[in-house]
């Protein structure tokens, strides 16, 4: 089986190492330098498992693929979208990108029949003075649906691949309640650790700050139940948890405030106060997060500082 990992961030370099216990892989970064770099240097994995991994790094993926799976960062997934029209030709394509709208873009470009739609949570990241070194920081789980079912037999690829891949994986036959679960964790833990400079696990130990992360779960919530999502689950308690089970991390907007990269704010407290707006559900602290970070974001758009798409 062949498969392409678009994105050489950190959870691309992951998963690129763990599917290639089970398939062809190949990695796919836009950058030519870096893409050249990458393939002769490979990189190696610390923390949760620790090895040499050598996998061929592109920029113009040649020949057919079985799957793809998209691991840029959100703002990066409209361009993405566009190329994989020219070269993935019927392979199924898989995104478990932070942030909501991705499934959306992607199913526009290749088909409603070829795209599994997930949420990840395993932890990686590279390390500040090495770009050859990724930590394997928590080992998560990949929940995995559809948002048609004629996608069914790319979704029992996915299923199977990672098995086999020995990734944790199960399957939902309600995805978009498990995207907009991750959507509020992301949204109550991503903004706030980023503007603070804290691991995760600093949040709920701090009472100010913590009440701001339920008000934004709060809100978050009202939205999801206007919109017709059915939420089973205690949203605070499962942010709580995440912040203790995640709680040496740098979430990964801070990652990219720390490298001056854009971040995907947008995507997420951003898609929140927007769908709040639509709805005419009150959502200001969304809102008020979604603007500080447009504020950023505007800062360091291309033509300002360093911007990198990778996930
Ligand atoms: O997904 C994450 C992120 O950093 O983007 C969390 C769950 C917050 C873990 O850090």
């Amino acid at each position: 089986m062949r498969v392409a990992v678009v994105g050489p961030g950190a959870v691309g370099r992951l998963f690129a190492a763990f599917l290639s216990e089970a398939a062809d892989v190949v990695l796919v970064d836009y950058k030519k330098e870096r893409a050249k770099a990458l393939s002769q240097n490979g990189y190696r994995l610390t923390g949760l498992a620790s090895r040499h991994v050598k996998i061929p790094v592109v920029v113009e993926p040649e020949g057919a693929f079985d799957a793809v799976v998209v691991c840029v960062k959100a703002y990066s997934t409209a361009v993405v979208a566009r190329k994989l029209k020219q070269w993935s030709g019927s392979a199924a394509v898989l995104t478990f990108q932070n942030g909501m709208g991705n499934a959306e873009t992607l199913q526009k470009a290749v088909g409603a029949e070829r795209l599994v739609v997930g949420t990840n949570s395993y932890g990686a990241n590279i390390a500040q003075d090495d770009p050859y070194l990724v930590h394997y920081a928590g080992r998560g789980e990949v929940v995995l649906g559809i948002l048609d079912e004629a996608a069914e037999d790319a979704l029992t690829l996915f299923l199977r691949l990672f098995e086999q891949a020995g990734i944790c994986v199960r399957k939902t036959g309600d995805i978009n309640a498990v995207l907009w679960e991750k959507l509020l964790v992301n949204a109550a833990i991503n903004p706030l650790c980023a503007l603070l400079g804290i691991r995760n696990g600093q949040l709920p130990r701090l009472p100010s700050l913590w009440r701001i992360a339920t008000g934004i779960v709060r809100e978050g919530e009202a939205v999801a139940a206007a919109a017709g999502v059915a939420i089973a689950q205690d949203m605070t308690e499962r942010v709580r948890k995440v912040c203790e089970k995640t709680a040496n991390n740098r979430c990964s907007t801070l990652q990219d405030i720390s490298a001056k990269r854009l971040t995907e704010i947008p995507y997420i407290n951003g898609y929140i106060a927007k769908k709040a707006r639509e709805l005419g559900v009150p959502a200001p602290l969304n809102g008020a997060i979604a603007a500080i970070f447009d504020a950023y974001n505007s800062l360091h758009s291309p033509g300002g500082t360093h911007t990198d798409g990778n996930s």
